[in-house]
């Protein structure tokens, strides 16, 4: 089976990544590597964070490496969180905080309850230092008033995809991993590594 390294800690990534790609990969995080260095992501867009983490760790490890970076635009807060979901709250926030920061800045808007949203994915695949290919995903929704659902991580039980009536943490992980924004990508990702000599 083909070795897929994944530039992540974050743990929730790595289930999905497993549960979509687990059959043609074997598939291992970060967590296998405790001694490697924090990757600094100061890019701008999801893009280039994700091309960040793939190159560095992939200067370090050989064979391919997979990076996701990922998070939520809101609209009505100019699109934050964005690229600085995972740290909404301040640097080593939990998810729970910036749940509740993000329930915080919303009370704080005029008018109506309602704050179309999307979550978007940006993959980044390397192989010794070099970029080889890059995907994106998007889901739209909307920010939910109350937090509902107790699957998933990060923003998922404040999300309510388009056209479904429970948040992504009401889904079940199979449910989410077929219509997801990282679902999305994977599906491009897949489709690259079986036509590629990568695969
Ligand atoms: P790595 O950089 O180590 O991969 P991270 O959690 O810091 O882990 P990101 O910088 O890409 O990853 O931040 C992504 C954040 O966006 C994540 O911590 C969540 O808060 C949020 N997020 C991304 N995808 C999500 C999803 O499917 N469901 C809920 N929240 C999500």
């Amino acid at each position: 089976m083909k070795r897929l390294l994944l530039a992540t800690r974050n743990g929730h990534k790595t289930q999905e990544f497993r549960a979509m790609l687990g059959a043609d990969f074997a598939i291992e995080d970060l967590s296998a590597y405790p001694g490697n260095a924090e990757i600094v992501e100061d890019g701008a867009s999801f893009a280039q964070n994700a091309r960040l983490k793939s190159i560095a760790v992939s200067r370090q490890i050989p064979g391919l490496v997979l990076a996701d970076d990922s998070g939520l635009e809101v609209d009505s807060l100019g699109g934050a969180p964005g690229i600085f979901s995972a740290r909404f709250a301040g640097a080593g926030a939990s998810d729970a905080q910036n749940r509740q920061k993000l329930l915080e800045q919303l009370a704080k808007c005029e008018g109506a309850w309602r704050h179309p949203a999307r979550f978007r994915c940006v993959l980044s695949i390397a192989s010794a230092g070099e970029e080889v290919a890059s995907f994106a995903g998007a889901i739209e929704g909307e920010i939910v008033r109350a937090e509902r659902g107790q699957s998933g991580f990060g923003y998922d039980p404040l999300f309510r995809p388009e056209g479904l009536e429970q948040t992504f943490a009401e889904l079940s992980a199979a449910e989410k991993n077929r219509i997801s924004h990282r679902a999305i990508a994977v599906a491009q990702l897949r489709t690259f590594l079986a036509q590629s000599l990568l695969g």
